[in-house]
């Protein structure tokens, strides 16, 4: 892939721009929130819909000139509704943030309260972390998972939803490895006659695909990205019932923004169609077959999964009792001197801090669409497990880097 016209302009940028490809090629992407859209998503992301001013919905815009970008919005809400099974879809959210800053400013008011997962336990930090907008606009409560089992105690929810009387409880997780019960939050929700928001930014793909239940018809609102495992276009995305259309609409436009980013509207259509198909399933199901087997291997090898284990498309490991001088900052530079890219992350009872965690994410959404399998996984892992056994040592790092070069090397990606 070469930037050509890029390189006219200014040869540093186009340099920037090959050598991510070639990065992208040569190590192995396993952030859990990443994924590698396909040529067909890129190119409609880069295409001159970026020109393209388009206020407003389909059928109804401020500017004159919007009859492709009608066209390309209504196929993206189109295929959307037909994957996710949504009464309304607004698919103008930039990002996941911004399609849960639609829902709170369609349905709350300042001092309003939140009921959320705390970010250290798996949730967001636009589900009301105080340095979030969410911290500082709205009163915030948080539940955690429980110590023991590392799930969410859903009895707790609602105990804690009892006494605090939230406006709102978010459901739905950024480090959170287990399926979730929208009904038993849906019931802690009515309980206290409380909206139920359901972030399921992580796990679209899934969602769509079947392998994870849906809170679609559940939630009241389901908001998500729409990069992740669902492999589209980047940005976000507002499901709802019809009785929340409008408020919802005005919330994105012009409640929270202003024009939408068509080329992104474009490339979220693109992919969606994608995943209308039957491969998508497939690729679905091996991305969480391929996190299971990672999550078996590690422990194998002596880690301990919060949890014990996945149902998704991530594992989260908790490197305290393993390996309790490794942070999840030192496991994560060592992994990259090898090729291997994930994140240090918090884990539940977190004895550090965000920037220097305990823990490693790690996700099978982006290795999967490069067509790694269960065995590959098993190989991978044991490359983790070595390198963080091993950080200083050379020759076992030299040994891994050969191997994750021989994985990319048989499972190109843009080439
Ligand atoms: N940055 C994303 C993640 O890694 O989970 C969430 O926004």
């Amino acid at each position: 892939m070469e930037y050509e016209h890029v390189r006219a302009v200014d040869p540093d940028i186009a340099d920037a721009l090959e050598d991510e490809v070639t990065r992208q090629e040569e190590t192995l992407a396993m952030i859990a929130s990443e994924n590698h859209v396909s040529k067909a998503v890129l190119e409609a992301q880069s295409s001159v819909l970026t020109n393209k001013y388009a206020e407003g919905y389909p059928g109804k815009r401020y500017y004159g000139g919007c009859a492709n970008a009608d066209a390309v919005e209504e196929k993206a809400i189109e295929y959307a509704k037909e994957l996710w099974g949504a009464d309304h879809v607004n698919v103008q959210p930039h990002s996941g943030s911004s399609a849960n800053m639609g829902v709170y400013l369609a349905v709350l008011d300042p001092g309003d309260k939140i009921l959320s997962l705390d970010l250290t336990h798996g949730g967001h930090l636009s589900h009301g972390h105080p340095a979030n907008f969410t911290g500082q606009t709205y009163e915030v409560e948080q539940y955690e998972v429980d110590p023991e089992t590392g799930r969410i105690d859903y009895d707790e929810v609602r105990a804690h939803a009892e006494e605090f009387e939230p406006d709102i409880i978010v459901s739905g997780y950024s480090a959170y490895p287990r399926d979730v019960d929208w009904e038993a939050i849906q019931e802690a929700a009515d309980a206290v006659d409380a909206l139920h928001l359901a972030d399921i930014a992580h796990i679209t793909g899934l969602v769509a695909a079947g392998v994870h239940s849906s809170p679609v018809g559940v939630a009241d609102f389901v908001t998500g990205s729409t990069h992740k495992t669902i492999r589209a276009g980047r940005g976000g995305i507002i499901m709802c019932d019809e009785e929340y259309a409008s408020d919802i609409d005005k919330a994105v436009f012009p409640g929270t923004q202003g024009g939408p980013l068509m080329h992104n509207v474009a490339g979220k259509a693109v992919g969606f169609k994608e995943a209308l198909q039957p491969e998508f399933t497939e690729y679905a199901e091996q991305t969480v077959a391929n996190a299971k087997v990672l999550g078996e291997e590690l422990a194998d090898h002596g880690f301990e999964l919060v949890s014990g284990g996945t149902d998704n498309h991530l594992v989260l490991v908790d490197l305290r009792p393993s390996h309790p001088d490794t942070t999840g900052g030192d496991a994560e530079e060592a992994l990259e001197d090898v090729g291997i890219v994930l994140n240090g992350n918090t884990v539940p009872g977190e004895t550090r801090s965000a920037f220097n965690p305990s823990g490693i994410r790690a996700g099978t959404p982006a290795l999967t669409t490069r067509g790694f399998d269960e065995e590959d996984m098993r190989v991978v892992a044991d490359c983790i497990a070595r390198v963080i056994d091993h950080p200083e040592d050379t020759d076992v790092k030299a040994d891994v880097a050969e191997t994750v070069a021989d994985l990319c090397d048989a499972n190109p990606l843009y080439r």
